[in-house]
């Protein structure tokens, strides 16, 4: 069996390449429909082409977050096998297109996303919200916590860094369920950058603060988007805490159909994502870390973070497709 520290796994090396394929391909197609003002159509042309790539990776893959159930997503939905079924069994955590609204509105940081992992080492989170908190590596471990409060991590983040809290930046989801956190972590005289979606990206973004300028992510958003974040923490470095928000007997039912016995247990990172996992995000529009899909004359471009957790490798591969032909 594979090990859960590196060393053997039944991940192969190659997929970590292999990957990348898939999340360029989704992003080029969600890029053609970038600041069209139709998001639905954008996801779905995004589905069509990760499925298509996946299906070729020699894997024997489950998703595990995905599009949604069976009957609410055509394709991609959770439970859905992908890959040529030759190769390690697999599970799989997607968003072919992570912030449909922002690419609809052309605005920064939309992403093609996936994770794939060791079989049964994804957290099946129910599609409901989560609560997080995340910082990037290189503090010591507990310096942020979800039973702390917005305060006190802050405060937590400076002083770990040396600097005063002026200079901490924090990203939270601007919604209205928001507003109290707002309005505290303004009172510690912290600065915030507010996004509109894209809470996987605001999250891998508190991994490079010189690049980003994010120090820290909190807030409530998407389960699915907490789970990708978290293997991709894994795997750059940081810490990560996560609780569902089962704030009702239907979702609690919901979430015990999926193993999940205690409703309202805070997830550290290496339950969300444990053993190893690879990760791949290809930029859809420009963003903080990473380029959007660029159409030149004769090539696109794509500008693409792949990591693996096990050996902690990071790479970006900014690409040049010469053969258009294979994105029809
Ligand atoms: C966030 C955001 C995503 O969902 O997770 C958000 O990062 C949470 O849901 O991009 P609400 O929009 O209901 O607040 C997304 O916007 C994608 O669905």
């Amino acid at each position: 069996m594979a090990s859960k520290s590196g060393g053997e796994s039944s991940l192969d090396r190659i997929l970590t390449l292999e990957i990348v394929r898939v999340t360029e391909r989704a992003a080029v197609a969600a890029a053609r429909l970038r600041g069209r003002g139709d998001e639905k159509e954008a996801d779905q042309v995004a589905v069509d082409a990760m499925r298509q790539e996946l299906n070729r990776l020699p894997i024997n893959g489950r998703v595990v977050i995905g599009e949604g159930e069976r009957d609410e997503a055509p394709m991609l939905y959770i439970g859905e096998e992908v890959g040529t079924g030759n190769g390690p069994e697999v599970d799989i955590a997607l968003d072919p297109l992570e912030g449909t609204t922002i690419c609809a509105k052309n605005l920064p940081n939309s992403l093609a996303v996936i994770a794939v992992a060791e079989k049964d080492s994804l957290l099946y989170a129910p599609d409901v919200y989560m609560e997080k908190v995340a910082i990037g590596p290189g503090f010591p471990e507990g310096t942020v916590a979800l039973d702390a409060s917005p305060t006190e991590n802050i405060n937590a983040v400076a002083k770990a860094r040396g600097v005063s809290v002026a200079e901490v930046t924090a990203c939270i989801l601007d919604r209205p369920r928001h507003a109290r956190m707002i309005e505290e972590v303004r009172a510690t005289g912290a600065a915030i950058r507010l996004i509109g979606d894209g809470d996987v990206a605001g999250v891998i973004h508190t991994t490079d603060p010189d690049e980003t300028g994010i120090d820290i992510y909190m807030g409530i958003g998407g389960a699915p988007e907490g789970v990708l974040a978290a293997a991709a923490l894994r795997c750059i470095g940081g810490q990560m805490q996560g609780r569902l928000q089962l704030n009702t007997e239907e979702k609690i039912t919901r979430a015990r159909t999926m193993g999940i016995e205690d409703p309202l247990k805070v997830y550290g990172l290496e339950e969300m994502a444990s053993g190893d996992v690879v990760f791949a995000a290809t930029g859809v529009t420009d963003g903080n870390m990473l380029s959007g899909v660029r159409f030149a004359r004769d090539a696109i471009v794509t500008h693409t973070i792949v990591m693996r957790s096990s050996s902690r490798t990071v790479r970006e591969i900014k690409a040049r497709h010469q053969d258009l032909g294979k994105f029809d």
